[in-house]
């Protein structure tokens, strides 16, 4: 329970949801590819964090909303071609050898945005990636994968919920992604 007077929080989080054959062709990739020791991610839950603003309150949720709804970013194109393990967070994950301009100018607005909205960004550079796997030893079968297109057109604000079977996530909202080249 929270203790009186303590306002309720939310952990939210900026992300890229993936289309259903998106996230079907990365889940079959991962149900091939990755050790039962390891614990996989639920096809329902594989995404892209674009910016993890934490547990906030409704007023920075109402800011980071209002703020998103501003942010003019193109459309763009991610192919998911490569699979990796980070030791340190014991994760196995799947990104892009390349990760278009696009996506990298929508991170910064929305990290311009939590400044705004006065929480603080993430210091280390964005590692696009979707999380395949967690606890997990050096648990890759099959290095290569895919390739598997992702045509880009939104991002979303996603809740994450703990429960005893594992983090929940709700997506709240979505914005489309209508940019035009080089605005903010
Ligand atoms: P991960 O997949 O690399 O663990 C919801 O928890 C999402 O936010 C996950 O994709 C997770 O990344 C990311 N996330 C969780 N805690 C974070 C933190 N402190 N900083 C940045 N991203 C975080």
């Amino acid at each position: 329970m929270s203790s009186a007077g303590a306002e309720p929080t939310r952990r939210l989080f900026f992300a890229l949801w993936p289309t259903g054959a998106v996230r079907d062709a990365v889940d079959h990739f991962s149900r091939h590819a990755i050790r039962k020791r390891a614990k996989r991610v639920p096809a329902r839950n594989l995404h892209i964090t674009l910016a993890f603003a934490g547990s906030v309150t409704a007023g920075v949720r109402d800011c980071l909303e209002s703020g998103a709804e501003q942010i003019q970013a193109e459309p763009f194109d991610l192919r998911i071609d490569t699979v990796g393990y980070w030791p340190r967070p014991r994760i196995i994950w799947a990104g892009s050898g390349q990760s278009p301009r696009a996506a990298w100018g929508l991170v910064k607005s929305l990290r311009e945005l939590f400044l705004v909205c006065d929480l603080q960004p993430e210091a280390r550079a964005w590692q696009p990636h979707i999380t395949l796997a967690r606890k997990a030893g050096q648990g890759l079968e099959i290095k290569q994968m895919g390739p598997v297109d992702w045509s880009i057109s939104d991002f979303c604000l996603v809740e994450s919920v703990t429960e005893e079977s594992g983090a929940s996530y709700r997506i709240l909202r979505r914005w489309p992604l209508v940019g035009q080249a080089g605005s903010m």
